[in-house]
């Protein structure tokens, strides 16, 4: 089947024929029968000599005339652009002249130009453009953008700065090249949120976030979290923002978070609207990490964009690495690193585990839609954090310098990045490279000794095989440690030790006593460690480790060990571990978001991948029941004093989205959810008749379902929030999360079939089958029936948003893991996918690399 697709390789890059010096566009918008004008000053590119004919990307178009220097033109068309042969073009620069048609409203796959609700909005990334107007539509070729919007429609945006205006029109001139995929264009009936902003070298930019009329009160936040963002990349990188408007429009529908368009960004409407009554402590915090990512894009994307698709983790990996640092300077930064890490193993290890792993930078594709993954950016993003690690933060303070003032308004490579760094450090990358196209996450195993006050750590590095690299080479691995001495005091503060054998070891002199390690500090690297440990050296270090992260990660593994113990030896909870967790969540010295960390189990996806890794075969109904019997085993021990607990953190202050009374909230909700396992939801439904805003809303009925309770405030929710698009997806998503494995696929069929099941709208897609498919035990019930809702959703959304559809595919990349039975359910789904006729090209590509 795959084969029948056209594979693209890195192999093969070639500079294009043409270089595109300016481009001049005129868009006259009708929803089914949209003109664009395109005037393109092509020349031919001195990189590639000799006379070539001209291939432009068109998809979906339809030409009304094509001129060449003024003169009528008729090129070769297919289903994928236009060609027009050496002869019909001019031997030096040229102008290229087309019309085309397009029919926004009919645009159901959101890549493009479409329609939302009466607005027009474009997503061009990566190659949405083509479906704009004939184009060199990829990433090197950059020019000028100059567009005239006709419309009457009120507000027209483009990117750059506004040139002029009038009466059913608008022109926009943006004065940096960019490559197509950073084209925007908006066009609709919105109202701005609007602020001002000077930068550090004085210049003043307009700021606007455009929504639509009645979400202005909703901005604040995120205009706020944007001020902020344009600060520290002024403070920390040294970054100006370099146009006279930013403008940030909020769409609801939308394929994915948000889109970084040169002075134009683009988001789904969640991660821009909040207030305390909408939205939960985790949309502020999310909304701050997207708002600053898309703005840092400016100059990690933007001004320095990639050569070709391949390269996208340049841009990705280290747009996400700085939004993680932003974020940590904005909060907490141990929490946040503890939940980066959550996020990273349950999206990006798993990733790596299964069939779809592939490396940071692929080296083929067919959909490149498809490697907008997790280890594209996620791990993009641990890999930087490796390098800065290792060439320490002055090395990586030159390097970047060196970076934007070598490929400043260039289309850059990966060996771009990495030369960087070696010129600015004189250190030699070439193992370290090897993070980026090696798939797969590698295993690190540890054995000590101790002799003679010499303690010696050894680590042994090995890494599975995954699709395509069956053999694997060592690799460079930064490990944090410290050590700490039997009585909790740190006699080793932080070190690095730097790996780059497949086995390695180190020694520790002058020690007076054996010490307990504390290993991956930070995770100073996506690797998984494999070190058994004793439950009573896990309590210790989270009782005594001075590393945040590895505190909480020491209570983590303790958690693991014990579910792990439950499933696979219907061992009982062990009380370590609860008189361990008791004693964290009762320390008032300790930050009450951390708290409410080591009080979160862990996933239930998270222990199946776990199980599978130490050559178990998971089991998601046990691992369910496990997870329910420690949660109530955790409620019977931690008693009364939850009670308490909940009384003191509730101290009935004016709402803030802060991180300091998010943590407050966090520990709350977390005391109440389990102390609704024990007065069968008394007081999680006082808490939500009383709730003040969306987190404690949420988390309370979130409590009343996971114990079976809180149908009428189901009803209450509903009828509060029916007009609230953004809200109810909450309403639909968490009644699927929270469903018993054996009633969740038939939960899905019935919401399925309510009238505000608008399932074209991706975000409500998603809060329903992807939610469906988020709920481990649901989604793997021995009854296939998960699989089979999910499989037929997945066929009926393909022919409208291939994209989407192929994303949520990859609810299914876990299915080697487990049992025969529930293999051949699985296998049978995708196959059925798969053997559909007029599959999209994402899907498929998606499925057949899941089966092979
Ligand atoms: N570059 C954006 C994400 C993005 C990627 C692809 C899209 O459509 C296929 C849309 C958005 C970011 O990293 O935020
Ligand atoms: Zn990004």
């Amino acid at each position: 089947m795959l084969d029948a697709q056209k594979t693209i390789h890195l192999a093969d890059y070639q500079p294009f024929t043409h270089l595109v010096e300016r481009v001049e566009l005129t868009f006259r918008l009708a929803p089914g029968a949209t003109r664009v004008l395109a005037q393109l000053h092509l020349a031919p590119n001195p990189a590639r000599p000799g006379r070539h004919p001209l291939r432009l990307d068109g998809e979906g178009l339809r030409l009304v005339a094509c001129a060449v220097a003024g003169q009528a033109v008729a090129p070769a068309l297919d289903d994928s652009g236009l060609t027009i042969a050496p002869e019909d073009l001019p031997e030096g620069p040229f102008l290229l002249e087309t019309e085309v048609e397009i029919a926004p409203e009919a645009n159901t796959a959101l890549e493009g130009l479409y329609m939302s609700k009466g607005m027009y909005c474009t997503q061009c990334e990566a190659e949405g453009f083509r479906k704009i107007t004939y184009y060199l539509d990829r990433p090197d070729v950059m020019s000028r953008f100059r567009v005239r919007i006709e419309s009457d429609l009120p507000v027209l945006l483009s990117n750059g700065n506004p040139t002029a205006n009038g009466q059913g029109w608008a022109e926009w001139d943006d004065p940096w090249p960019k490559p197509a995929y950073l084209f925007a264009l908006v066009a609709g009936d919105l109202r701005a949120h609007s602020a001002d902003f000077t930068t550090a070298s004085g210049r003043k930019v307009a700021l606007n976030i455009w929504v639509r009329p009645g979400d202005e009160d909703r901005c604040a936040y995120a205009m706020d979290s944007l001020i902020r963002s344009m600060r520290w990349d002024e403070e920390v990188y040294g970054r100006e923002y370099d146009l006279d408007v930013f403008n940030i429009v909020a769409v609801d529908d939308f394929n994915m978070g948000a889109m970084e368009n040169k002075g134009l960004n683009i988001f789904n409407s969640r991660y821009v609207l909040a207030s305390p009554e909408t939205a939960t402590d985790d949309d502020y915090a999310r909304i701050e990490a997207i708002i600053a990512h898309e703005y840092f894009h400016n100059w990690t994307g933007n001004r320095i964009t990639c050569r070709d698709w391949f390269q996208l983790c340049l841009k990705e990996g280290l747009t996400v690495f700085r939004d993680h640092q932003f974020s940590g300077d904005m909060r907490s930064a141990a929490v946040r690193r503890i939940e980066e890490v959550v996020a990273l193993r349950a999206r990006q290890f798993r990733e790596d585990a299964g069939p779809l792993a592939h490396p940071v930078r692929p080296e083929s594709f067919v959909e490149i839609n498809n490697f907008y993954t997790a280890t594209v950016y996620e791990k993009g993003s641990e890999v930087i954090a490796m390098l800065k690690t290792l060439v320490g933060d002055q090395g990586y303070k030159r390097a970047l310098d060196l970076y934007f003032d070598r490929h400043d308004g260039d289309a850059a490579t990966i060996e771009d990045w990495l030369n960087v760094f070696e010129d600015a450090t004189g250190r030699d990358l070439s193992q370290f490279k090897l993070w980026y196209s090696q798939a797969g996450t590698p295993r690190l195993q540890v054995a000590e000794d101790w002799q003679d006050g010499v303690y010696t750590l050894t680590f042994t590095q090995s890494t599975p095989p995954t699709p395509g690299q069956p053999e694997k080479a060592p690799r460079v691995i930064p490990i944090n440690v410290g050590l700490l001495n039997p009585n909790g005091d740190e006699v080793v503060p932080t070190i690095m030790l730097e790996m780059t054998q497949e086995r390695q070891s180190f020694r520790f002199q002058g020690l007076a006593a054996r010490p307990v390690p504390s290993i991956l500090r930070g995770f100073s690297a996506p690797v998984v460690l494999e070190r058994e440990a004793p439950p009573e050296e896990r309590a210790f270090l989270l009782a005594h480790d001075t590393d945040p992260f590895n505190k909480w990660e020491a209570g983590r593994a303790l958690a693991k060990d014990v579910m792990a113990a439950m499933v696979l030896q219907d061992a009982p909870p062990s009380p370590a571990w609860l008189d361990a967790v008791a004693a964290v969540a009762f320390d008032g010295g300790l930050d009450p978001a951390f708290r409410a960390l080591c009080l979160r189990l862990p996933a239930e996806d998270d222990m199946a991948q776990t199980i599978h890794a130490m050559g178990r075969i998971p089991d998601p109904a046990r691992i369910h029941s496990a997870r329910r019997a420690m949660a109530g085993a955790l409620a019977i021990r931690l008693g009364e004093g939850l009670v308490q607990l909940c009384r003191d953190l509730d101290d009935g202050a004016e709402f803030s989205p802060s991180a300091e009374q998010a943590g407050r909230r966090a520990l709350r909700l977390a005391a109440l959810a389990l102390l609704a396992r024990r007065d069968g939801g008394k007081l999680a439904a006082e808490a939500f008749a009383g709730a003040r805003s969306m987190t404690e809303e949420i988390g309370a009925l979130a409590a009343l379902l996971d114990v079976g309770q809180g149908a009428a405030e189901l009803q209450v929710f509903a009828d509060r929030w029916g007009g609230d698009a953004n809200v109810m997806d909450k309403w639909f998503a968490l009644q699927l999360a929270l469903a018993e494995p054996g009633e969740a696929a038939e939960l899905t069929e019935r919401l399925t079939a309510r009238a505000d099941f608008d399932w074209k709208n991706p975000n409500r897609f998603r809060s329903v089958v992807g939610a469906l498919a988020a709920n481990h035990a649901g989604f793997h019930h021995l009854s296939g029936r998960g699989y089979r809702v999910v499989a037929d959703w997945l066929l009926k959304l393909d022919p409208l948003n291939p994209q989407t559809a192929a994303r949520v595919s990859t609810a299914f990349e876990t299915w080697p893991r487990y049992d025969a039975a529930r293999r051949k359910l699985a296998q049978a789904e995708l196959e059925r996918i798969l053997a559909a006729p007029d599959l999209s090209g994402d899907l498929r590509e998606m499925a057949g690399r899941m089966l092979a």
